[in-house]
């Protein structure tokens, strides 16, 4: 198999970028076996993570082990292999507790992803909590999951839904903070990292003004627990909650993380088994924090998958991780801004992502022609409509990175690009 660093050569372009450990990040390229495949003839540059980050052997070795050795349910039998199962469902959901410093593994709710558990909230919290006369607050800037569930909820309950706007840079525009956030706001419900611009928002600000009026916060943490230490309690959020495919683990699993007395007097949404501690033909009485949340036989090998992928991001070190990622996402920002007719959306000072258009060409062409050297980025919306509508834009390509990726990668991807726009030229 081609060594990517070779084949690619950092030699061949020069470029030292002091803060990156490529003698580190070529090992741990060597912890994900799909990075060595090729695409056609060409090796594989993949630079889709924010849509789903790849997974290193460990997160497969853990959810095979599960299959082979314990597949069992979990919370229901006495026997050794449901016993052996549940106690690593449930070691999972301590790893995830301590991965974003909640007070207790109670508070963490496995969903099916960042989607549901938005929902989740909407259906439950929202239904409890919301009617005419309140308001929840959003942003021109969140992604679909976290626009439409309230959207829905506001046609059915009949509050008002309103948006902070954006700066021309892509920032949240925090000046009219005080207008916007007001007696009537029931909830302020936001992205901690934009996954089209990249904006880092600043949270605290946002929880400070929110706690004046009495409103609570959820944070879409999608984009940030996979890439930054995240600390819910510094944070001081009421909600947050993230997936774990873009975090080194499977698809088909997120969490929610909620503050105790919230999470105890919400109503549950889901009915069904493990979710109750007794049914009646009269009514049934709710199960306990987590399970209240967790109706039906959950995702037992996707939760070990998720506990094996903390213990992997864990093990590299978040800081690190974040460090790499900045010292990556510079380079690429400056090298793409080189490249003429390429405009780049978003302010300078970013997540490891970054969005652009160039000249006229369309993003999917530029996908396409990408993708015939290897090279995966997203095309399109990006599942964010209406900062695309406020950017007067219709669609972007997207390139984003991981811990994995490597400068020659961004080289890469930029005479790609270069190729593409002397094609579209002619
Ligand atoms: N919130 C943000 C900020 C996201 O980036 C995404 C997925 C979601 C929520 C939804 O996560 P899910 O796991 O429930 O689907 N974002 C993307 C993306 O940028 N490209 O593909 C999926």
């Amino acid at each position: 198999m081609v060594n990517q660093l070779e084949r690619t050569g950092a030699a061949q372009t020069g470029v030292v970028i002091p803060e990156l450990d490529l003698a580190r990040i070529e090992r741990i390229r060597q912890d994900f076996p799909i990075l060595a495949r090729q695409v056609g003839d060409k090796a594989l540059v993949y630079l889709d993570n924010a849509a789903t980050s790849q997974k290193p052997e460990a997160v497969l070795q853990a959810m095979d082990d599960y299959y082979r050795r314990y597949n069992a349910n979990v919370h229901r039998g006495v026997h050794r292999l449901s016993e052996e199962a549940t106690a690593a469902y449930e070691q999972a959901r301590l790893k995830v507790a301590r991965f974003i410093h909640a007070p207790s593994d109670k508070q963490i709710i496995f969903t099916r992803g960042t989607t549901e558990g938005i929902n989740l909230v909407a259906n439950t919290w929202g239904r409890a909590n919301l009617g005419p006369g309140n308001e929840v607050l959003i942003t021109e800037m969140e992604h679909h999951s976290n626009i439409v569930p309230w959207q829905i909820l506001r046609d059915q309950l009949g509050f008002t839904l309103r948006y902070i706007p954006l700066t021309e840079s892509g920032e949240l525009d925090l000046s009219q903070l005080d207008t916007l956030i007001t007696p009537a706001t029931k909830l302020v419900s936001f992205v901690h990292v934009s996954n089209v611009v990249g904006t880092v928002n600043p949270v605290q600000e946002i929880v400070a003004a929110a706690r004046a009026v009495g409103a609570k916060v959820l944070v879409d943490g999608a984009q940030s627990v996979p890439h930054m230490p995240v600390d819910v309690q510094a944070l001081d959020v009421d909600f947050f909650v993230f997936s774990s495919h873009k975090m080194c683990g499977p698809t088909g699993l997120g969490v929610l993380y909620g503050k105790r007395d919230l999470l105890e007097a919400m109503p549950p949404w889901q009915g069904g088994g493990d979710m109750i501690r007794e049914v009646k033909m009269s009514g049934s009485k709710w199960n306990t924090l987590p399970y209240k949340f967790e109706a039906g036989t959950p995702a037992v090998a996707e939760a070990i998958g998720l506990g094996a992928a903390v213990d992997y991001l864990s093990g590299l070190d978040m800081e690190w991780i974040h460090d790499q990622e900045q010292a990556l996402v510079r380079y690429a920002y400056e090298r793409l801004s080189q490249i003429e007719g390429l405009h780049i959306v978003g302010p300078e000072q970013r997540a490891g992502l970054v969005a652009f258009t160039l000249n006229d060409v369309h993003p999917h062409d530029l996908s396409a022609i990408l993708d015939q050297d290897g090279i995966a980025v997203r095309a399109g919306h990006h599942c964010a409509q209406p900062i695309h509508d406020r950017l007067g834009i219709v669609a972007t390509a997207r390139a984003s990175f991981y811990f994995y990726n490597t400068p020659d990668e961004v080289d890469l991807l930029c005479a790609g690009l270069e190729k593409a726009a002397q094609i579209f030229a002619l």
